[in-house]
């Protein structure tokens, strides 16, 4: 495996190249043009750019997170074939810039939903957190103003304003969606784009939807290994695989994580590991990475990622804010740090006891 951090570009992240280097193993960046919209091409100059910028601090562009896939290509709407052929056409820049990992995410109207982005933890720290209650209680077209209060000044992933501002357009556009239909349209933009996946040894990485539930009556499919499955099987191709993000699966405490590694043995191209403390089933919050501090066992996670011969990039998720770091939430550069040198440790040790057991 190799580590990485997820960096959002200069002018977008607090957290610069310089200190990203000093972290202990970490090789590579996971980054992104942050200010392209969905559908827009990535021009083969740009992406020159960001690649000549990681480099020079002594790092490398180790995956894309995220191409952001167009709403007529989720919703399967009159633009959608346009939509697919700018996809293709950023993946083909992609591909001859030599970068051959892209993650994405199919969930409708919302990125990634937190109820919370600033929860007290008893340590003086605060951290992202999901209340169903809170969701429950909530007009969604009112959900990015209950949060926007405490992004630090950052525009999150996903929540960006022009869209937040657009959303009961987007509502509108998926009204008619349902899991059929949403798997329907996946499987159409996937075999369009595996050629050029083919052609530039390009593996695609779905993130798995967050939380692995319905919200505000969306559909969502990105949820549990029986879905996954049935994603690989209807475009039964290596490079149609999965970002595992532990943090996100793991919100259904009905998924069993390293379980579920292990059953997607050749198609995770991208791991995201962290843990969450659950108070009750449907009220979590994102602890520190350590297992002690959370409720799942980091070490099984990690060892099924070695049992699998996991050999893509890997990264901690999200942070939380720790030690009077301003940043984005979720994305400090302290507490993903420590994320960081926790996983090469229990991945050092998994490592040598292997090769200790194959002496013996
Ligand atoms: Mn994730």
């Amino acid at each position: 495996m190799e580590m990485t951090l997820r960096w959002y570009g200069t002018g977008y992240d607090s957290v610069t190249l310089k200190q990203i280097r000093q972290i202990p193993g970490v090789s590579g960046v996971i980054t992104t043009l942050y200010d392209t919209l969905p559908g827009e091409i990535w021009t083969p100059e740009r992406i020159a750019a960001m690649k000549q910028e990681v480099e020079a601090s002594g790092l490398r562009v180790s995956g894309i997170e995220s191409v952001n896939v167009h709403d007529a290509i989720k919703a399967g709407t009159a633009e959608r074939d346009e939509m697919i052929d700018h996809y293709i056409q950023t993946l083909k820049n992609l591909g001859e810039a030599d970068i051959h990992m892209v993650c994405y995410n199919f969930m409708p109207v919302f990125d990634w939903t937190r109820t919370e982005l600033a929860r007290q933890r008893a340590d003086g720290s605060t951290v992202l957190a999901y209340t169903q209650k809170a969701v429950d209680a909530l007009n969604p077209e009112k959900m990015f103003a209950s949060i926007g209060a405490d992004t630090n000044g950052f525009i999150l992933p996903g929540w960006e304003p022009e869209r937040m501002a657009r959303i009961q357009e987007l509502f509108e556009l998926y009204r008619s969606i349902d899991e059929e239909q949403l798997f329907e349209n996946l499987r159409i933009f996937l075999e369009a784009i595996m050629p050029v996946c083919d052609r530039y040894n390009i593996n695609m990485a779905i993130h798995p939807d967050d939380p692995a539930w319905s919200v505000f009556g969306l559909p969502r499919i990105i949820i549990n290994e029986s879905n996954i499955q049935r994603m690989m099987n209807m475009v039964d191709n290596p490079h149609n695989g999965v970002t595992f993000c532990s943090g996100s699966y793991g919100t259904n405490l009905e998924n069993d994580l390293p379980h579920m590694i292990r059953s997607l043995k050749g198609r995770i191209h991208f791991a995201h590991v962290r843990n969450l403390k659950f108070n009750s089933p449907d009220d979590f919050e994102e602890s520190a990475h350590l297992s002690s501090d959370g409720s799942f066992d980091m070490y099984e996670i990690m060892k099924a990622l070695y049992d699998i011969d996991f050999d893509g990039p890997i990264r901690p998720d999200h942070g939380r804010m720790i030690w009077d770091e301003k940043a984005m939430p979720g994305y400090g550069l302290y507490d993903r740090a420590l994320g960081a040198t926790y996983l090469n440790g229990l991945w050092e040790a998994i490592v040598k006891s292997e090769a200790k057991h194959r002496c013996d």
